[in-house]
């Protein structure tokens, strides 16, 4: 396997001792196998009842026939947002990143009872909180704004899934200090490096959540404190509910730039700056986070101020990436005899379902992209804010720019966790495009729906009283749309059921895919040190967060009661 390490400097780098053995790799496949599998059970039902929200916006409303398994469109709604945004993610993250920290270190786990404890607090912490949502008991939207209340074990569930994606990291960080005194000068490699730094930031940034939930909703579900303080509640969720994109989105440019570029016989354009692209993330991701309260009292405009800016600022990284892995891609079209300024995009791998899915997926990012910044600017965030225009602008970046790349991946992973081959080729290269175009015509109607008509987001629209015929070619557009999704999902089901369970055992093994950077000079030791970063990370955090919270706790006043706004 072509290992990604490079000696730095003039230190040569000194026979690795420890490598993967067969039961090594029999061990991180079925973690990761099991990671997997569970993040894609979750999506096979969150997919379904996104399909059916598509269908009741346009007027086709089926949920009376799911009654009594689902009560109410709402919490449909909230099982969509759990499964999809934060189940299917977090344990395919948690998989995808333990697989390639192990294979781009070329060691085994230092303690793989740090990683199955792992795996057993997220699935515990899953069924935990499956049980109120499947009941009707946590219908409280992903975001779970207080003061709408869900029973406890929502908010125990959630927090096991959290601890137990902590633990995944500190498995990781076990086995990367064992790698590192086993390879003293050794720069770490790349897809190492960059998987670690998003653990390190998802840790920092879900600090929030943490206090959040333990100090907050879990006492109050509980009956131990009668209210809570709603805008602390809200900022709290905010610190973390930003930097959860970046954990979405990290991974993804773990394979963009790492990756997928040697799926079109490229390289990577710059090892070095996309070394510093993922310590801009570590830096910049989580003091944003009012960027989602620019409509919220009680915090003074000057702190909005201030994170609009640091939100242009973690938009730079992303701009960095897009025309760095273009660069990169361009590289491989050249190879393959591509010629011209635009034509070489056409000789691009674009028959290997894994790398067009990717590629698609990073197109409709540019779109998404394009939206986030203009969520971000504190004046034109009030035309958008709380409209469609916003689920618009989601379904565009962790619906797509990240979903269709984990499908990518999942071409290439699920064969190699199964020993089989993938199911159908032509089918997954049908679901890349069925939902690249699925997703163009719902997010295009979502954006549009918001912008000019003002239809507000999670809202039964088909039932709305004020709804008028000029909103009806946007929603047409949508259920266009959804009916291309619907079918994406169910070829995407049908090649990973049918990979697993009925396809033909691969005849050559295949291996993770790892792009060689194009100039091997080895990277600057400030570009793989820590602390500096880390330093930076903390003092930044403290800055921009630390005034308000203080302000915000000291002003607490545990008022407002629990409230379950829709039918049990
Ligand atoms: Fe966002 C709301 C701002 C990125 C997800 N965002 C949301 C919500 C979600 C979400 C889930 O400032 C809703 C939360 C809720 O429920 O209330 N977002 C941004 C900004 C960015 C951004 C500035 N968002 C993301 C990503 C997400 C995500 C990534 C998930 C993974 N977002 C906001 C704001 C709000 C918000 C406000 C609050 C709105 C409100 O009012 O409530 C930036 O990070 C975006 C930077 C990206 C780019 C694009 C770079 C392009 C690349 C592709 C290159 C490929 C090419 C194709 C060129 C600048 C890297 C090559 C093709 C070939 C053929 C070769
Ligand atoms: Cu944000």
């Amino acid at each position: 396997m072509a290992v990604n390490t490079m000696p730095m400097g003039h230190v040569s780098a000194p026979p690795t001792p420890v490598s993967l053995s067969e039961s090594d790799h029999r061990l991180v496949n079925r973690l990761t196998g099991w990671n997997i599998g569970i993040a894609i059970g979750a999506l096979t039902i969150g997919l379904w009842l996104g399909v059916l929200q598509g269908l009741e916006h346009a007027g086709l409303n089926l949920y009376p026939y799911l009654a009594p398994g689902l009560k109410s469109y709402y919490q449909g709604l909230t099982l969509h947002g759990v499964l999809n945004a934060l189940i299917w993610t977090t344990f395919f993250i948690c998989g995808f990143l333990t697989y390639a920290t192990v294979h781009s270190l070329n060691r085994p786990l230092r303690y793989p009872w740090v990683n199955m404890l792992a795996l057993v607090l997220m699935a515990g912490g899953l069924l935990l909180a499956a049980y109120p949502l499947l009941m009707n008991m946590a219908t409280v939207l992903y975001t779970f704004y207080p003061p709408l209340m869900a029973d406890w074990t929502f908010y125990v569930g959630l927090t096991l899934v959290v601890v137990g994606s902590w633990t995944v990291g500190y498995g990781l960080y076990f086995t990367y200090g064992a790698w590192r005194k086993e390879n003293p000068g050794v720069v770490t490699p790349f897809i190492a490096l960059a998987s670690l730094i998003t653990m390190v930031m998802w840790q920092i940034a879900t600090l929030g959540v943490a206090a959040e939930i333990l100090a907050m909703l879990l006492p109050w579900s509980l009956g131990l404190i009668q209210g809570v303080d709603p805008l602390l509640g809200r900022t709290l969720f905010w610190y973390t509910g930003h930097p959860l994109v970046y954990f979405w989105l990290l991974p993804a440019y773990i394979s963009w730039y790492g990756m997928v570029p040697a799926q079109t016989n490229g390289k990577m354009f710059s090892d070095h700056l996309a070394r510093l692209v993922f310590w801009l993330f570590l830096l910049l991701s989580t003091p944003v986070g009012f960027h989602h309260q620019f409509t919220d009292p009680g915090i003074p405009q000057s702190w909005k101020f201030i994170h609009m800016v640091l939100t242009y600022g973690v938009g730079f990284p992303s701009m960095l990436t897009a025309f760095t892995v273009v660069a990169s891609l361009e590289l491989g079209a050249r190879a393959r005899g591509g010629k011209g300024w635009f034509a070489w995009m056409l000789k691009l791998n674009w028959g290997d379902p894994s790398y067009a899915a990717q590629n698609l997926a990073m197109i409709l990012f540019v779109f998404g992209g394009i939206g986030g910044m203009i969520n971000a600017s504190y004046n034109v965030n009030l035309a958008v804010h709380n409209t469609s225009w916003v689920p618009g602008h989601f379904h565009l970046t962790v619906g797509s720019a990240v979903t269709l790349t984990f499908f990518g991946i999942s071409y290439w992973l699920v064969p190699k966790l199964t020993g089989h081959r993938l199911f159908s080729r032509k089918l997954a290269l049908a679901q890349a495009w069925t939902w690249f175009f699925g997703m163009l015509l719902f997010a295009n109607g979502y954006h549009a729906l918001g912008l000019y008509e003002g239809a507000p987001r999670r809202t039964m629209l088909g039932a709305v009283p004020y709804a008028t015929p000029a909103w009806t070619p946007y929603l047409m557009e949508t259920a266009v749309g959804v009916v291309l999704l619907f079918f994406s999902a169910t070829f995407f089901f049908i090649t990973i059921f049918g990979t697993v369970l009925v396809a033909r055992k691969l005849e050559r093994t295949i291996e993770m895919p790892v792009a060689e950077p194009l100039d091997p000079t080895p990277a600057p030791a400030w570009l793989d040190t820590w602390q500096p970063w880390l330093a930076g990370t903390i003092g930044l955090v403290i800055l921009s967060y630390g005034p308000m919270l203080f302000q915000l706790v000291r002003n607490m006043e545990l008022w407002s009661q629990g409230y379950q706004v829709w039918p049990r």
